[in-house]
Order: C-alpha cells, then sequence, then structure tokens
C-alpha cells in the first residue's frame, strides 16, 4: 500500500535526496523520517529509512576513525617560511618535480613511472632577495575527497598563498584541467575567484538583519526560509552587490578558499605541445595566467620567478638607516600596504613615534619624496623613517 506523504515529508525527502555532504545527508534523512506517518502501512518504508540512516552513521564513524589515525602520520602541511607558500599541483607524471628541482634546485625524485612523490616535497626558490616556499604536493586523483591521504593532500593545498597548476602539454590539457578544478571545488578550494559580495556574522540577540537586499537576485523568502532552516535566529547579513541563493550557502559554510592561482604548462618540447598549448590558451587564459616551459630544454624558466612572485601579491620593501645604509633582506608586505603597516611591522615605536617617512623609488627613476603614514607602497621602495 503506497504512503501518503504530507508535503512537508515531501519536501524533507527531497532535501534528503539533494544533499551532498555526509553530515546534511544524515540530518536531513533524521528529519524526513521523524516526518513519516507512523502507521501500519508506512513501517516498511520507515525501517528501509532507518536502515540507511544506520548505515549513513556507520559511515560516519568509520570516516571520523580513519582521521583520528591518520592525524599521527607524516604532515601534509607545511610551515610557511619566507615570502609565501606556492604549491604545485596536478596529475600524475605532469612534470611537477621536474620542475621544482629546476626552480628551487631540490632532488625530488622524477621518475616515468605513477605516482613518484608520495609526501609533499619542499624547495626554496630565490628571488630578488627573497625566498619563495614551494612545496610540490603528491599528485592528485580520481575520489581523492574520499581518502584520508586525499584530504590531508587538499588540506596542504588549501594552506597554499599560490597554486601553481601544473599542465602537461604532452597530454590533451582539458582533462587535465577539468578535473584538478572540479577535485579543488569539491573540496571547497576556488581558484580565481572572487568571493561573495556578502558579509555575514552571527549576533547573540537582535534578530535578523538584512542590508542590501535589492542585491539578492532571488526571492528574499529564501532567505528567511534558509536561516530558518539552519537554526540562524540572530545576525546581521550585508549584500554588497548582486548575489544568488548559491552564493549565500557559500559564506554561511564558510570553509571555502579562495586561492590566487597561475598555469604552469610543462614539457612544451613534445610534439603536440604547440596544439596543446593553444587549446589549453583557448579555454583557460582567461581566468588564469598560462607560462609554457620545457624543463628538458631550460626554456621559459626564468620568467616563473617573477610570475610567482607577482601571483602571491606581495611586495619587497627595503629600509634604509639614519646611516644611509639599505638592508639587502626586504620585508615583504602585502599588496596595498602603506608607510603605516611597515612601521606596524618594524617597532610599535615607529608608529607611536613617527613624523614621517622618505621614500626612495630607484626603479621608477629616483624619486625621492616625504610621505606620510597613508602613503601607498610599492615593489622595491626602499623606505627611511623619521620620528620623533
Ligand atoms: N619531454 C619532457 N619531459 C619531461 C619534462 N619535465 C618532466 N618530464 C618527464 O615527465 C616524467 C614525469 O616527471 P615528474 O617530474 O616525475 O612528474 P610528477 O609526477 O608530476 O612529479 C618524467 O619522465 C620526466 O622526465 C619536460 O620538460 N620535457
Ligand atoms: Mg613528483
Amino acid at each position: 500500500m503506497p504512503v501518503n506523504l504530507t508535503a512537508e515529508a515531501q519536501a524533507a525527502k527531497h532535501a534528503y535526496e539533494e544533499a551532498t555532504t555526509l553530515d546534511e545527508r544524515i540530518e536531513k534523512l533524521e528529519k524526513f523520517i521523524s516526518l513519516i506517518p507512523k502507521h501500519k502501512s508506512s513501517e516498511k518504508m520507515v525501517a528501509q529509512y532507518r536502515h540507511r540512516l544506520t548505515v549513513l552513521r556507520q559511515d560516519r564513524e568509520d570516516r571520523r576513525a580513519r582521521r583520528k589515525m591518520a592525524t599521527g602520520g607524516p604532515s601534509y602541511s607545511l610551515a610557511k617560511e619566507g615570502a609565501g607558500q606556492v604549491t604545485l599541483v596536478g596529475v600524475t607524471s605532469a612534470g611537477k618535480s621536474a620542475l621544482l628541482n629546476c626552480l628551487t634546485g631540490a632532488k625530488a625524485k622524477v621518475g616515468n613511472y605513477e605516482f613518484t612523490t608520495q609526501l609533499p616535497e619542499p624547495g626554496v626558490l630565490k628571488y630578488g632577495g627573497t625566498d619563495i616556499q614551494v612545496i610540490e604536493m603528491p599528485a592528485l586523483f580520481e575520489g581523492a575527497l574520499d581518502s584520508s591521504i586525499g584530504r590531508q593532500i587538499l588540506g596542504g593545498i588549501r594552506n597554499a598563498d599560490l597554486i601553481l597548476l601544473v599542465i602537461d602539454l604532452s597530454k590533451p590539457p582539458t582533462p587535465q584541467m577539468e578535473f584538478l578544478i572540479k577535485t579543488l571545488e569539491d573540496a571547497r578550494i576556488k581558484l580565481n575567484k572572487d568571493p561573495p559580495p556578502i558579509r555575514f556574522a552571527k549576533t547573540g540577540s537582535g534578530g535578523i538583519h538584512i542590508i542590501g537586499v535589492t542585491n539578492f537576485q532571488e526571492d528574499p523568502e529564501l532567505i528567511r526560509r534558509l536561516f530558518h532552516r539552519r537554526r540562524i535566529h540572530n545576525c546581521s547579513l550585508q549584500f554588497r552587490g548582486p548575489a544568488t541563493l548559491e552564493d549565500l550557502v557559500e559564506v554561511l559554510d564558510s570553509r571555502t578558499t579562495y586561492a590566487p592561482s597561475i598555469i604552469i604548462a610543462t614539457k612544451g618540447d613534445t610534439s603536440q605541445s604547440s596544439r596543446n598549448y593553444e587549446a589549453l590558451q583557448k579555454e583557460y587564459g582567461e581566468r588564469f595566467p598560462i607560462y609554457p616551459v620545457s624543463v628538458e630544454k631550460n626554456r621559459g624558466i626564468n620568467i616563473i620567478a617573477a610570475a610567482i612572485f607577482e601571483g602571491l601579491g606581495v611586495i619587497r620593501i627595503f629600509t634604509r638607516k639614519s646611516s644611509g645604509e639599505i638592508g639587502d633582506k626586504p620585508l615583504i608586505l602585502p599588496l596595498g600596504a602603506t608607510v603605516e603597516d611597515l612601521a606596524k611591522r618594524l617597532h610599535s615605536d615607529f608608529l607611536t613615534n613617527f613624523r614621517y617617512a622618505i621614500v626612495y623609488r630607484m626603479h621608477t627613476g629616483q624619486i625621492r619624496k616625504k610621505v606620510g603614514l597613508t602613503f601607498l607602497l610599492e615593489d622595491q621602495d626602499v623606505i627611511q623613517i623619521f620620528t620623533s
């Protein structure tokens, strides 16, 4: 006998079927089961869904146990050093180890068999007085998110300040790109994408405050329902630009990382490489800067260091002492940093007793200028701060 479900139960069933993560599936299924009318004719159905729930809960337990075990093993997230952390990410045999060795002088094993590199391999790239940490991550593989090692690799990648996608030009590039982007997006790592223009903060009380709701491109009722489902009763929400429901869900989940990324296209010496490079450029050239190289022929390598540095979005600032001496190790600051940021970084006295600074911009024809705290710094500026 068919079971008549209420509209609410139908919706709950639908929500369960649509759920993607394990936790969400469990939560939605519990809700659905609680809404199935309990009488003789529904007994079998309830039993079936209860069984499914048991299986899902068991899966979750297994996963937790595996995760616990995994934390005792080798680390896939390396501590940050130098001007920034850059990871080489690609499929197996794309040429990551060869590239790492060539950029940093590391001695990672290069192999013509699969999965040569099992653990992150670090190296240091010297660039203009700075050290950039370059790490080859073990190759990503199909179903990485479902395995403990895969999740750890993805966790290490998430840590990076810049992701280099290493694409093998001896093979068709599109499947490699699609696979990498999908695997990273499933792990909530988004490449060269801005976060949605939404600010969200939970508050202790005061109800739900929404600003700029006209920027929300769907029925505002959906926001109320989403908050209700997630038991959010007090918060402030601001739409700073056009946004969809999907954007809002992404912001609520807050686990998404937005990483800058460039493509290094390797094996530019192989026979199909020109054609594959063109295809790559055509399909991904707008979203990613692409640098073709051949490690074998030592071509295109020189400009990568500058591209990596630029991709990190940082600037090098040299300080000048009252003796006129200029330090040879620059300070690394984020793009957009001001004299104030520099002063804070140096010593709190520089900020509290600040009078003015002199900037020497040698690389653009020797400007020498007296400036204040709000002055915007540029890469390679030499700064002397004067205090009272
Ligand atoms: N022709 C050519 N082969 C390369 C180049 N770079 C790497 N390889 C080869 O590609 C294979 C895989 O290289 P490897 O660096 O171990 O790849 P990984 O698995 O991504 O670290 C090895 O046989 C390398 O010799 C290149 O620039 N040109
Ligand atoms: Mg390798």
